[in-house]
């Protein structure tokens, strides 16, 4: 007579893998404002892949450009928003195009 349970195959577990697989694949996103004449973070480190949105809070006009021009915005108005896609690694040191004293920082690693 055999005990085995034909319920233990291990599906379950395999099941379990599976969704940690899709966890670790989910793109990153992440946000940054601009409020107070200054990017809050001031500093963000993303990985690889990341999309970052630039958010204008402030009631006056910003803009965001990098200061290797890897990226510019366009004016951005209050509420108006900024999206750039990082896949190089890298330190990319940004500043305001309209007040070049703002300034900000995104490490990809
Ligand atoms: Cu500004």
């Amino acid at each position: 007579m055999s005990k085995r349970d034909p319920k233990s195959t291990g599906e379950e577990i395999n099941n379990v893998e599976n969704d940690q697989e899709q966890w670790q694949m989910r793109p990153q996103e992440t946000e940054v404002l601009i409020d107070f004449f200054s990017f809050i973070p001031q500093d963000i480190t993303v990985a690889p892949g990341a999309t970052v949105t630039w958010v204008n809070r402030d009631d006056v006009q910003h803009g965001v450009a990098s200061s290797d021009k890897t990226f510019k915005s366009k004016v951005l108005r209050t509420d108006d928003k900024f999206s750039f896609k990082f896949d190089e690694p890298g330190t990319y040191e940004y500043h305001c195009s309209i007040h070049p004293k703002m300034r900000g920082k995104v490490i990809v690693q």
